[in-house]
């Protein structure tokens, strides 16, 4: 579903047993010799999600991409597994989209969790430049996301995110602001869950 000019919305994309098997990855990966962890952001808030980056780090105390948590423990990011670029990289085709994603941010939710209405412009210039796009897989709860446009100031959409589905946001879209306002605790889809893991794939 075409959402907005570059903004494709691909509801069930991942079949429950796709779901399952790539929670359980995730799983694994945050709870292995890098785990994941809360991060504290630019002037000492807490996040109220866990973050696991992969390929590269995301330094939330410079907004910078890195190999090593220099912001946290000094670990560098796990690498990301070639079955996530995968998975990452046939979205953005089928959206008309070129995209090698070396990265990701996976972010874990709780019923508490939010994330604020933000852009997603730390990655190079010349990729924002290209439109390249961000894909992000959904698994777990459902949560209300909110996509407006390219200020603050522009009224925003809801839309739910469920388990299995993935967003592809780039081209004329790829800096829309968009944020996380609440998770529907008790609908994720057995072998998921609880909580909300999102994946967003990034092309540095
Ligand atoms: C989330 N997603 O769904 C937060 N960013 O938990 C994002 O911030 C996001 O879904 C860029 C592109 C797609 C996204
Ligand atoms: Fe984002």
């Amino acid at each position: 579903m075409i959402l907005e000019p570059g903004l494709f919305l691909f509801q069930a994309r991942l079949n429950v047993a796709m779901q399952r098997q790539l929670w359980m990855e995730c799983r694994v990966l945050a709870d292995g010799p890098v785990p994941m962890y809360t991060p504290t952001v630019r002037g000492g808030r807490k996040m109220s999600v866990g973050m696991l980056c992969l390929g590269k780090h995301w330094n939330a105390l410079t907004y910078e991409y890195e190999s090593m948590r220099s912001d946290h423990d000094g670990l560098d990011a796990p690498e990301l597994p070639q079955s996530f670029v995968e998975l990452a990289a046939t979205a953005a085709a089928d959206a008309g989209f070129v995209m090698r994603p070396d990265l990701c941010i996976m972010n874990y939710y709780t019923a508490e969790s939010r994330m604020g209405v933000h852009q997603d412009k730390d990655e190079r210039a010349e990729t924002i430049a290209a439109g390249i796009p961000i894909v992000s897989i959904s698994l777990g709860d459902a949560a209300r996301f909110v996509i407006g446009g390219l200020t603050r100031k522009e009224p925003t959409r809801p839309l739910i995110l469920r388990s299995g589905d993935m967003l592809v946001m780039g081209g004329p879209s790829r800096l829309r602001f968009h944020g996380v306002t609440r998770i529907q605790t008790g609908t994720a889809p057995e072998g998921t869950g609880p909580g909300r893991i999102n994946l967003t794939f990034r092309q540095w």
